[in-house]
């Protein structure tokens, strides 16, 4: 099902030509209401009049999350701050968030995107959703709350945690959507376990999971332990939140970017250069439409490949392939890189471990150190020393087969690695510390 069959399957070179009309308007505002935007074009000598077709774009300068920063809480907006009728921020892991602004219409339109990505995932009118991402200053609960309302869906905005009390509700209210990050899906999966609740015979039949990395292997044991189909969806809170790209059910191979509303690069993250679609890269992104905060060659961190072949769904829409790392989240182990995926990958594929796991990173002696922890399901815990010793020898060897890294497992008891209600921190970095 397509919310907007108007847009989601225009033909690419109208697409193109809308586009272009927008993203030139766009350049156009920021250049004029943005002191930042238009000391940084000055710098290089770039003004909007230049650009004359979409590859033109790739003489306008980057904008970072440093950026914002520099800029907090308000100085990139782009229209007076009484029109801003909300706000969101990003934590990050230092210092001060950052904050993103709406207006009136940038609401609606944030509105409209989930709604598109509700459709595809195959909620429609009717639906009960279970809304279990955050609310707050977090994009997902609200963002995704709004676009459910829009297209009819019975929504229950009853937010991250509380894990009990969520699936109690669930069976009662028998809730047939839920949107959460995929982790905290694990997480409520074992609630309804310890409350004796059979998930399969629930009415719950998909689940919208984003705002944090998983893999394919992991949306496969999310599908077969709820019994649901697993979707994914992107967005950042800089570009606008959920609603940047969503995967549709008939497919589950890439997600289709709004391309409407927001022009997709991907760059060579070392050089900046821009890469051809088809090869992996930083994904960039510049907002089309955004009124209060938009955003011109946004880099993301997040790296991807763009598919361009079209989709049996019908969308023209290019899709990214699932994102499975952030450039800033690469771990570089004794000179190998190394994405926290990549061991998920390995540890779902293992039999008697439990999707649960931590990565610590060390430095000794000037060496670096890896330890992944990871819990042991029920069955093998209560086995004999030497079937678990045997167990974790078999995935160190994975891993060093693999991806070409000796590093120690260690089997830890279920419930011992902290559970998140929204995103779930795989990394521990002690070199950073
Ligand atoms: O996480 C927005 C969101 C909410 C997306 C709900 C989907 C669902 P931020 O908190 O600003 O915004 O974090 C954005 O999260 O740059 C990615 O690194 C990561 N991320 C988001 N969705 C996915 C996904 C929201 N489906 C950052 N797969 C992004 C992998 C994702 N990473």
């Amino acid at each position: 099902m397509i919310w907007n069959e108007e847009f989601e399957t225009l033909p690419r070179e109208a697409l193109e030509a809308l586009q272009l009309k927008r993203l030139k308007a766009t350049l156009e505002r920021v250049y004029a209401t943005v002191p930042f935007y238009k000391k940084k074009f000055d710098e290089v000598g770039f003004h909007p009049d230049k650009l004359k077709q979409l590859s033109d774009l790739k003489y306008v300068p980057f904008t970072t999350k440093q950026d914002l920063r520099d800029n907090y809480p308000f100085g990139l907006f782009a229209v007076p701050r009484d029109q801003v009728v909300r706000v969101h921020a990003s934590s990050g892991t230092t210092g001060k968030p950052t904050v993103v602004g709406y207006t009136k219409r940038d609401i609606s339109t944030w509105a409209e995107l989930m709604a598109r990505t509700f459709t595809a995932a195959g909620v429609k009118k009717g639906d009960i959703l279970q809304n279990a991402y955050g609310y707050g200053l977090f994009t997902g609960g609200l963002g995704a709350h709004y676009g459910a309302e829009m297209i009819g869906a019975t929504v229950i905005p009853i937010s991250g945690g509380n894990s009990k009390r969520q699936v109690m509700l669930m069976k009662d209210f028998g809730s047939n959507a839920i949107s959460c990050t995929p982790s905290y899906a694990l997480n409520l999966y074992e609630a309804a376990l310890e409350e004796g609740i059979n998930v399969k015979e629930l009415p719950l039949r998909v689940g919208i999971f984003g705002a944090e990395p998983w893999t394919n292997e992991m949306r496969r044991e999310i599908e077969e332990k709820w019994g649901i189909d697993a979707i994914d969806i992107y967005g950042l809170s800089e570009v606008i939140g959920p609603g940047v790209s969503f995967e549709c059910i008939e497919a589950k191979s890439g997600l289709h970017i709004n391309e409407d509303h927001f022009l997709v690069e991907v760059i060579d993250p070392d050089t900046g250069e821009p890469l051809p679609y088809g090869e992996k890269g930083e994904i960039v992104f510049t907002s089309l439409t955004k009124e209060a905060l938009p955003v011109i060659r946004y880099r993301t961190r997040d790296i991807s490949r763009i598919i361009k072949e079209p989709c049996i769904c019908g969308r023209t829409f290019v899709r990214m392939e699932k994102v499975t790392g952030r450039t800033d989240d690469m771990l570089i182990i004794r000179g190998v890189n190394l994405f926290p995926s990549q061991i998920e990958s390995i540890l779902i594929e293992t039999k008697g471990v439990l999707p649960h796991y931590q990565i610590i990173v060390d430095r000794v002696n000037n060496l670096d150190q890896l330890e992944v922890l990871v819990e042991v399901s029920e069955e093998f815990f209560s086995d004999e020393i030497k079937v678990l010793q045997n167990l974790e020898q078999t995935i160190e060897k994975n891993i060093k087969d693999l991806i070409g890294i000796t590093c120690k497992v260690r089997l830890v008891e279920p419930k011992t690695i902290e559970r998140s209600e929204g995103k779930a921190k795989r990394v521990i970095d002690k070199r950073k510390l």
